[in-house]
């Protein structure tokens, strides 16, 4: 643990040594595996999806927490054409955020006892009356419903609850560690908004802050950058996207690049906060010109003595823009026909990753 003027610095390792695990974690991983072997014996591909934001808590009896924002639109509608794409998802997801197919029906945007309407029964006495869908919904939920029953008698969706960013963080090293041995054909696709400080349990009060002592004053540390060991030691053979989140557009792509460089996982996807829902930017290496004939690589090149990289030069990576057109406001967001972005989003993650799958 590295301690600067500006806060406390823990590695992967400090953390988890020092932090415990969520309760139920050796029961949520046994359901995972279980989960990943029989998609493998299928000989299907796996993707990790995380979705929503993440907590810390400030008190040992929870009371008061910090949040991230993320309603888990962009993980559920993704993980539904994964699913689409014949892929098996492990949908790791901030508790009560969206999930696939039942996102559709939202208690905010449509609360599903909107669509359900009361018919009297027929014969005017005897029988209860029936209650039935509302026939201006029956197209859009025959739709949803179909893909969520097919998926179901495929087993081909296993979903899995967070809400601290502890409980995130231990459960991505131990899924990441579990798909590792599917080698290639794990995809992860990290979309929940992580928090980048949390509170250490040594440091927390056990019960409810007190008020009266004037303003709160809490330091929190810096999260461990755990994307180093997931690609260095947990996964090594996985095809890994994050996300980049940024609210001033600017800083996306030399984030992102920055991102690449000091993780070395394969895309780092960005998306502004307020255009995330049209228009993301896909962040990658390019790749390595091909060798001349009879030409071997010894050893991994040492970066040159005066390598930055906080500051890696441009010229090393290719972005991608995606967009779609913004629908017009009279246009319910409730129905199934508007064009989403997740679903170009996910076929070219799709194209890359078989790609690289055959590239071993
Ligand atoms: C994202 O950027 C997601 O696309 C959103 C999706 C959170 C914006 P919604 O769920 O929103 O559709 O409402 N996720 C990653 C955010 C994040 O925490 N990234 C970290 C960072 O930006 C890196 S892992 O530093």
């Amino acid at each position: 643990m590295s301690t600067t003027e500006t806060g406390t610095f823990f590695s992967a390792e400090e953390y988890f040594a020092t932090q415990p695990p969520p309760a139920d974690l050796e029961h949520d991983i046994q359901g995972v595996r279980d989960f990943i072997a029989r998609q493998a014996k299928a000989g299907r591909n796996v993707v990790l999806v995380t979705s929503g934001g993440t907590t810390v808590p400030l008190e040992l009896n929870v009371v008061r927490f910090l949040d991230n924002f993320s309603a888990g639109t962009r993980g559920a509608t993704s993980a539904e054409y994964f699913l689409q794409a014949g892929y098996a998802v492990i949908f790791m997801h901030r508790q009560f955020s969206l999930q696939p197919f039942s996102r559709h029906y939202s208690h905010s945007t449509n609360p599903f006892l909107d669509f359900l309407e009361i018919e009297p029964s027929r014969d005017g006495t005897t029988s209860p009356p029936e209650i039935c869908v509302a026939h201006e919904k029956r197209a859009d939920l025959l739709q949803v419903l179909t893909a969520y029953k097919s998926v179901h008698a495929a087993g081909t969706l296993h979903t899995i609850t967070f809400v601290t960013v502890d409980d995130y963080l231990w459960l991505l090293r131990a899924i990441s560690k579990e798909l590792a041995v599917i080698g290639r054909k794990a995809l992860y696709y990290l979309a929940a908004a992580v928090s980048d400080f949390f509170l250490p349990r040594q440091k927390m009060s056990i019960h409810k802050i007190q008020s009266g002592k004037g303003s709160l004053h809490i330091e929190m540390d810096q999260v461990p950058k755990i994307l180093k060991p997931m690609v260095d030691e947990w996964t090594p053979d996985g095809f890994i996207v994050s996300f980049k989140l940024e609210t001033d557009g600017d800083l996306l792509i030399p984030k992102a690049r920055v991102a690449l460089e000091r993780y070395g996982h394969q895309v780092v996807i960005g998306n502004d906060l307020h255009r995330r829902k049209f228009e993301v930017v896909f962040v990658s290496r390019k790749p390595l010109p091909p060798l001349p004939p009879g030409v071997k690589v010894e050893a991994t090149p040492t970066p040159a003595a005066d390598y930055d990289p906080e500051n890696p030069p441009p010229d090393t990576f290719v972005e991608t823009w995606l967009r779609i057109p913004i629908p017009p406001p009279s246009v319910p967001h409730t129905t199934n026909q508007i064009k989403e972005i997740e679903e170009d989003i996910v076929a070219e993650l799709v194209r890359r990753h078989t790609q690289w799958m055959e590239k071993a």
